[in-house]
């Protein structure tokens, strides 16, 4: 009996029987839809008791959830914070409780030392690669851009913005024209795609679409054929995430190039999770994943196939 006693003490300590409290933004986008469904899937296959929050993109749910949390004395909790400012007194309260907090696919204006880690790409870069793609696809013609952002107030919205005029830098020839969050939503996206050739007598003079999102791209694909123009030639369409969607335009002709955003940010999470609970091993406070370019050339059709079935 000692002995069995003894294993099951054994396995309690070492089996990751671990509460985890997840603060998501909601499901506005089929990335963030991803998201959620790799983090249930890890926190499965890992052992975890995952406590799942949809916040309905309203940061004041986040906050609540987030007490919630702490409450219940949670081993960790996992927040995608939906816009980067008014976290400081949650996270204060989380870390005076003593509970890890992991950033997941955006970045918050706190103080680094109120959360253990932050999981997500460089967002700046991503903006850069969609702006440089660009300036490569037009040469010497001009070109007049239109922007749909993503939330405000968002770090994604703030540094994809950056990082595509960064891209774009130096090239007069390039220019633009409009620019307004559609708030990552395909039906944003449509609704002020439509305003722009509105006000762009009906997009002729538009050459170009940069999306801080590939729904909002989507969206604003269906406005352009409604007003009897073609995506993806009339207008290009370049946006980020590289969910299977933008993939199956991409086939049709009708969008032009995606940068990718990995829906695997629990998996990296969890990882530095488990060294800190194991013996307080401090992860750096920044955990990068990968962008990729992806365009026509790309086999779209095969990385639609690839991706269709990963929960987006
Ligand atoms: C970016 C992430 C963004 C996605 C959108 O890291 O926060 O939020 O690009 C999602 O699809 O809405
Ligand atoms: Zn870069």
């Amino acid at each position: 009996i000692l002995l069995a006693g003894a294993a099951l003490l054994a396995l309690s300590v070492g089996a990751s029987a671990q509460t985890v409290g997840f603060s998501q933004i909601g499901s506005e986008s089929g990335w963030r839809a991803a998201e959620t469904t790799l983090t249930r899937q890890q926190a499965e296959e890992r052992g975890y008791t995952l406590q799942f929050s949809d916040a309905q993109q309203r940061q004041e749910n986040q906050i609540a959830a987030i007490r919630s949390f702490v409450a219940q004395g949670v081993d960790a909790i996992l927040l995608a914070p939906v816009v980067a400012t008014g976290w400081d007194a949650v996270l204060q309260e989380a870390k005076e409780a003593e509970i890890p907090v992991v950033l997941l696919d955006r970045q918050v204006d706190s103080s680094d030392d109120l959360y253990l880690t932050a999981v997500g790409s460089d967002l700046v870069h991503e903006g850069k690669v969609a702006g440089e793609w660009l300036a490569s696809e037009v040469g010497d013609n001009n070109c007049r851009v239109v922007e749909l952002q993503g939330t405000t107030g968002s770090s994604p919205a703030i540094d994809r913005a950056k990082g595509f005029r960064d891209g774009i830098a130096g090239k007069a020839n390039i220019e633009i024209v409009r620019s307004q969050t559609g708030d990552f939503t395909r039906t944003l996206g449509k609704s002020v795609m439509e305003s722009f050739l509105q006000a762009e007598s009906g997009g002729k003079d538009i050459c170009a679409l940069y999306a801080h999102n590939d729904d909002m791209a989507i969206g604003a694909i269906q406005a352009i054929k409604e007003a009897g123009l073609k995506p993806g030639q009339d207008i290009k369409i370049v946006s980020i995430d590289a969910v299977p969607d933008i993939f199956q335009a991409m086939a049709a002709g009708e969008a032009n190039a995606t940068v990718e955003l990995t829906p695997n940010m629990a998996g990296p999470a969890f990882d530095a999770l488990e060294a800190f609970w194991k013996d307080g091993t401090e992860p750096s406070k920044f955990i990068q994943t990968e962008s990729k370019l992806y365009t026509q050339a790309d086999d779209p059709s095969g990385e639609y196939e690839r991706r269709k079935d990963l929960g987006y």
